[in-house]
């Protein structure tokens, strides 16, 4: 209880901070988007990982406010490296958002995140997970249609660990399946099947594919002959700082 009080804290004075991890061309190895990716450091406790702190929010009502904190923080850090590098090409930021996240309000929040700091809306991309969508796929299909209308880009999250039908699939205007870092962690093991299917379904349906969790150069290489379209993972790039991320940028994008 007293943990809630502290995130709710936290939430308001902004100390909940987002880590941004580079996405790559596979072909071109060049990055072309981040995924921000929240981070506590309780100042007593030490950091605390999101996937204790995004369920307790969850769970606590304060999903919503932490979601429109890292809807605008990430689209203020785009529009700042936009004015610091004046990029060709500057990058596309992913956000995680949560089930209980996903209703009607999402759509209205995500055109005013991009309106406040002039961003194009296709430089986000929103990333449900699997679950989230199978929860209420009706409801769900309808949020997802409004942000896609709005020229978002959308992708599964964790793709292949939840339960949804391959069929419905079809019937969800996304444009890229994120492929579980689970299944890419067996590739080194001789197990590439369900990596290897789940990219040659993404071409079949015409959808990218980012694989996640990319830990090794093997990895890498079997990811690019299986067709994935982007890699993302600690062979890579880690998670780094919105500053980092800048410098980062200007040397490698
Ligand atoms: O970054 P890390 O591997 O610790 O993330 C753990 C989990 O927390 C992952 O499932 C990730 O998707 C989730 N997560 C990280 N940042 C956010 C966020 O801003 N919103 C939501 N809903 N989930 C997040
Ligand atoms: O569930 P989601 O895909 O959003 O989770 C993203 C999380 O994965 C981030 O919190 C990040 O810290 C973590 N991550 C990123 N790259 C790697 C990696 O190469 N290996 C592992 N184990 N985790 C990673
Ligand atoms: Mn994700
Ligand atoms: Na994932």
């Amino acid at each position: 209880l007293r943990l809630v009080t502290e995130l709710r804290d936290a939430i308001d004075d902004r100390a909940i901070t987002l880590l941004y991890q580079p996405i790559f061309g596979t072909v071109s190895r060049t990055p072309v988007a981040v995924e921000s990716l929240a981070r506590w450091d309780h100042p007593v406790r030490g950091p605390i990982s999101p996937s204790v702190f995004v369920p307790l929010a969850e769970e606590s009502g304060l999903i919503a406010g932490l979601g429109l904190l890292v809807l605008d923080e990430t689209c203020r850090q785009l529009a700042e490296w936009d004015r610091l590098t004046g990029a060709a090409a500057p990058p596309r930021a992913n956000v995680n958002v949560s089930a209980l996240q996903l209703d009607g309000n999402l759509p209205d929040q995500v055109l005013a995140a991009l309106q406040r700091h002039e961003l194009h809306p296709s430089r986000i991309s929103i990333e449900i997970t699997e679950s989230a969508l199978m929860k209420d796929p009706e409801s769900a299909q309808k949020v997802l249609q409004q942000l896609r209308d709005l020229g978002v880009e959308l992708a599964i999250d964790d793709f292949g660990t939840g339960y949804s039908s391959l069929a419905y699939l079809r019937h969800l205007p996304v444009q890229c399946l994120k492929v579980d870092r689970s299944f890419v962690a067996e590739l080194g093991d001789g197990h590439g099947e369900i990596a290897s299917a789940v990219i040659a379904l993404a071409r079949n349906l015409n959808l990218c594919t980012v694989a996640e969790g990319v830990e090794t150069a093997e990895q890498a290489d079997e990811l690019g002959r299986l067709g994935a379209t982007y890699l993302q993972g600690f062979n890579l790039a880690e998670p780094m700082t919105g500053g980092h991320a800048a410098a980062w940028f200007a040397v490698h994008g």
